[in-house]
């Protein structure tokens, strides 16, 4: 192997290497073990964004990793690392890649074991609790191997689409480091040919046989960029598409092909009329997990499902290892057979009618048709936990990768912080932030960080005074919060416009002025009832009593 002494620093290599990957932005509170990082950064091509919070930046991370494909963010040893651990590891479990650069003590600090503040045990623990929820993680200790397992990390979470932690003692950041020649890259996915070959012209053979077959598109298509070859094929083939919840707009969700949300009882009526009703069922990336199958409530023949996940194709009971998705796809769409049929027009989501009437309480159901005749092709939606999740599936997005959430680890606290760092990712649309009550009150505050950044989304809450999404599994007293005067939050940091909407004339008038509005940010406050469902949550509170056998309100 070739050594070559650099004369580049170790911090100023990760920033260049940040960069060359699209990296723009970085997120985080500095404190004394990470600012000599942060010195570099101020003085490199890669922007600080603060935040006023550590686990807000890890949200914003987040956030920026989905819509540009790298995150990062970088915080201090201790206090600031720890905080990241829920919103790291619920990238970690969604497939968001964000890189968690963490300041540390330096290697010339910590020989003889010196109690220095944040330290809460040995000094390894840190990186030991960020193995359980990255992909990689490096401690630069020798700067002989510094850019190589720099480069190793990044390009773990690249290619696996998941969080990695590099933690930088601080007296090598400003150490030149030593250029190796990089030992070849390991291959992520095993490809067998012969395989791929039999699962593709197997599941074109069952397509073409089919009276109705129908695709349902999950998760992986989003964590796997394959946006664009799923468009192909169902241009190529004409077959009409749902998708999973936490797949949610991984095709525009106004392509006349698109059904809605398949995912058991959370459905929408139509996806699950044709998802149920056919008899060739092409699930392409989706995770079975119990959100994506409504509480596990999808009714599904498994002798009728083709199943292509990230690294092998189920068709029916065969099992083909070695097919990647995106070859499978790709390949697929130049075998399967267009279908002719004219597809009937299905329902572009819910509208509310003669809205606004006059002295009506707002409810989850009119708003979210409200905001279906308000969505715009500019637009994307980012959405909190709650009943604000089960709300969106009736949304119509316009555009593909248009909804963020948490959908599958459901952290609370997600959306104004995730939106923060998708719209520094796409600084062409304006953001739609849906959230509750009790959501709000954990991270959004976050909301002086778009304000300071001069970002203009519309952020509406859901006020129910409580956490409803708990009330209707189990009531009680601790499902209460206090209530905040959310609409009045610019006068605490700003600009801010805030509007209060107890009733449907008042939401149309904060909404037109909101909207028409485009250099500030917004926040409406939604007054709602307490036991106000929307209608996915109540399709499945009602399936999942029917199964009990109750109904009663339990
Ligand atoms: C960080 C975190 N803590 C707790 C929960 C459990 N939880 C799920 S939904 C929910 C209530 C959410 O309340 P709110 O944001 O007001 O929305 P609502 O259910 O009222 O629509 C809670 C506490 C969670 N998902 N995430
Ligand atoms: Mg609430």
């Amino acid at each position: 192997m070739v050594e070559t002494m650099s004369e580049t620093a170790i911090g100023r290599y990760l920033l260049d290497r940040l960069s060359e990957l699209g990296v723009a932005h970085v997120f985080g509170v500095p404190g004394d073990y990470v600012l000599g990082f942060y010195d570099q950064m101020a003085h490199s091509d890669v922007a600080h964004i603060g935040t006023t919070r550590e686990d807000t930046a890890a949200f914003a991370a987040d956030g920026y990793a989905r819509c540009n494909g790298l995150g990062a963010l970088a915080v201090t040893y201790g206090v600031g690392a720890l905080s990241v651990v829920n919103p790291v590891a619920g990238a970690y479990a969604e497939s968001a890649p964000v890189v968690v650069i963490s300041g540390a003590p330096g290697t010339n600090e910590i020989q003889n074991d010196p109690m220095l503040h944040h330290r809460f045990g040995p000094f390894a623990f840190q990186r030991e609790i960020f193995e359980r929820i990255t992909c990689a993680t490096a401690v630069i200790d020798d700067p002989v191997l510094a850019f190589r397992q720099i480069d190793r990390a990044l390009a773990a979470a690249l290619r696996h689409r998941k969080p990695v932690y590099i933690e930088l003692p601080r007296d090598l950041v400003e150490q030149p480091g030593v250029t190796v020649a990089a030992p070849p890259d390991e291959q992520l996915e095993t490809r067998d040919e012969a395989a791929l070959a039999e699962a593709v012209a197997e599941t074109a053979e069952l397509l073409a046989r089919s009276k109705s077959p129908v695709v349902i598109a999950g998760v992986e298509i989003h964590r796997r960029g394959l946006q664009q070859p799923l468009l192909n094929f169902i241009e190529q083939t004409n077959l009409p598409i749902a998708a999973t919840l936490t797949g949610k707009s991984v095709i525009r969700e106004r392509h006349p092909n698109y059904l809605g949300i398949y995912s058991g009882a959370l459905s929408n009526d139509d996806a699950r009329r044709v998802v149920e009703d056919s008899d060739c069922i092409l699930m392409l990336g989706m995770t079975l997990n119990d959100i994506d199958t409504g509480g596990y409530t999808i009714q599904l023949n498994p002798q009728q499902m083709i199943r292509a996940t990230q690294g092998e194709v189920f068709i029916r009971h065969h099992r083909y290892p070695g097919a990647p998705l995106g070859d499978f796809l790709g390949r697929l769409s130049r075998d399967a057979r267009p279908r002719n049929e004219v597809l009937p027009a299905f329902t572009i989501g819910p509208q509310a009618t003669n809205f606004p009437e006059k002295d009506r309480a707002m409810t989850i159901a009119r708003l979210i048709g409200r905001l279906n005749a308000m969505l715009t092709p500019d637009m994307m939606v980012v959405c909190d936990t709650g009943d604000c999740l089960f709300a969106g599936v009736e949304l119509r997005v316009h555009d593909q990768t248009e909804f963020l959430a948490s959908g599958y680890y459901t952290t609370m606290g997600y959306a104004v912080p995730a939106a923060l760092g998708a719209q520094i990712a796409r600084p062409q649309r304006r953001a739609l932030i849906l959230v509750g009550d009790g959501a709000f009150q954990m991270t959004g505050t976050e909301l002086v960080s778009h304000c300071r950044q001069g970002l203009a989304p519309i952020v509406i809450v859901f006020n129910n005074r409580g956490y409803s999404t708990e009330r209707f599994i189990l009531d009680g007293p601790f499902n209460d919060i206090p209530e905040w005067q959310f609409h009045r939050l610019g006068e605490l940091f700003g600009p801010l416009a805030g509007y209060d909407a107890p009733d449907e004339c008042a939401f149309e008038d904060a909404l037109t002025a909101a909207v028409a509005d485009t250099e500030t940010a917004s926040i409406i406050n939604v007054r709602l009832e307490p036991r106000d469902a929307s209608p996915a949550m109540q399709r499945l509170g009602a399936h999942l009593k029917s199964r009990l056998g109750r109904d009663d309100d339990a």
